[in-house]
């Protein structure tokens, strides 16, 4: 059975930055979570349409971040030493830095994205504009046989469909292949009080002990698990066929941590949903109050996780004047649902500002340290994870 626990309130789609003619259309869902008694799973209790998310317009390009292009070409050098991977694949490929450090001849993308997949196609990597299904996968394998790596970041959990998507990778697996796929960990989430993980892409957030239980309906297993620092604490899962690898102690150490934290238990998710309340009053209150005293305020990173923020606790152009991005494809454009102006860092004078939220709070280390003059002349940036919190 799925019993809520959260609710979001009415949220637009996360990534889809507006022109000044498009806001009278915009869309709305309401953005309700649910936790899955049988097989411990968090999700949306309603899902939002992928064509309306994923599309030729997506603006997450995963290449104009330095950090997660590092850790791509580690996780691939990585792979390539402990798998030595012939064939490989991945769902999700954005515009290719995980991708581009295979050969081309033996690597296939899959995106939905057009404007990514026609970058990877122009790089010389097969790339099926299509989504992740069984029915993909049955033309995957008749045009480029099995695979011996299916690799996937921030995608499966994009996926609303599991049974489908972990039959798809069964299917296409050679007999030794491997299943590797990274995703915000729930347990996280938790701990850090990062409610702005939930957005209409995330359908699901994923904990090991969720993923165990329906990688093995659909015959595959956990044999090892890595936790990571990026995206604000996620998880590196490696699956294979069941029963053709022993399951390792990481698997056994990250089931026991979730467990011991509670997260088979629904009163859990309860607690959680009443520190998500008080901390959607903390912020809207600081807010409100710099404001009134004089401060301006702006934000750094348009991120999805700030489409939830702003949405959820109330947050307008009258609280925080614009959001700073380094992307050009959002610069320009009036950020989903609270309708702040999107620019370019650039054409900004953060020493104009006395506050700066931080949007990409997963980069605060490295955007502390760009910012550097900012706080030498007195500003402050502003948190609200693990609780809303100034600092400097
Ligand atoms: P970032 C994305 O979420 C979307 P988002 C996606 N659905 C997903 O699953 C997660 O990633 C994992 C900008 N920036 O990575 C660049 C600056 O402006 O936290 C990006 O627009 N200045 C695929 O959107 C944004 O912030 C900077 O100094 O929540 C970061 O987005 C830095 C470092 C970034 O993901």
């Amino acid at each position: 059975m799925k019993k809520e626990f959260l609710d979001l309130g009415r949220q637009p789609i996360a990534n889809k930055f507006l022109k000044e003619d498009e806001i009278s259309d915009e869309f709305f869902f309401d953005l309700k979570v649910v936790f899955d008694e049988e097989t411990k799973l968090v999700s949306l209790k309603d899902f939002v349409k992928p064509e309306l998310m994923f599309n030729d317009e997506y603006t997450y390009n995963t290449s104009l971040s330095t950090p997660m292009v590092n850790h791509f070409k580690e996780t691939a050098e990585m792979l390539n030493m402990k798998f030595k991977p012939k064939k490989v694949l991945e769902i999700g490929s954005n515009d290719g830095p995980f991708i581009n450090n295979f050969n081309k001849e033996d690597s296939v993308c899959v995106e939905p994205c057009g404007n990514f997949a026609e970058i990877t196609n122009g790089m010389g990597y097969h790339t099926y504009d299509e989504f992740w299904t069984t029915d993909l996968v049955e033309k995957i394998q008749n045009e480029k046989g099995y695979m011996d790596l299916i690799y996937s970041a921030n995608c499966v959990c994009h996926i609303q469909d599991l049974d489908d998507a972990f039959t798809a990778v069964k299917n296409l697996l050679t007999p030794s292949g491997i299943f590797v796929f990274e995703d915000p960990s729930l347990l996280r989430m938790l701990e850090r009080g990062s409610y702005d993980q939930i957005y209409d892409e995330h359908a699901h957030i994923f904990s090991v002990t969720a993923l165990d239980n329906i990688l093995r309906r659909n015959g595959l297993k956990i044999f090892s698990v890595d936790n990571l620092s990026v995206h604000g604490g996620s998880n590196r899962i490696y699956a294979n066929c069941v029963d053709s690898s022993l399951v390792g102690d990481s698997v056994r150490q990250s089931i026991n941590e979730e467990m011991i934290f509670g997260i088979d238990d629904f009163q859990t998710y309860e607690i959680f949903a009443d520190r998500v309340k008080k901390s959607k009053e903390v912020l809207n209150r600081r807010l409100t109050n710099l404001t009134r005293n004089g401060k301006r305020i702006v934000s750094i990173g348009a991120t999805s996780k700030s489409t939830t923020v702003f949405n959820y606790c109330g947050i307008d152009d009258s609280l925080i004047e614009c959001i700073t991005d380094t992307t050009p494809d959002k610069q320009g454009l009036l950020a989903p649902g609270s309708h702040i102006p999107v620019v370019d860092r650039e054409s900004v004078n953060l020493n104009d500002y006395d506050y700066a939220f931080l949007g990409a709070w997963n980069f605060k280390s490295v955007i502390a340290n760009k910012e550097s003059e900012f706080v030498k002349n007195g500003g402050k940036f502003i948190t609200h994870v693990p609780e809303v919190m100034d600092f400097s």
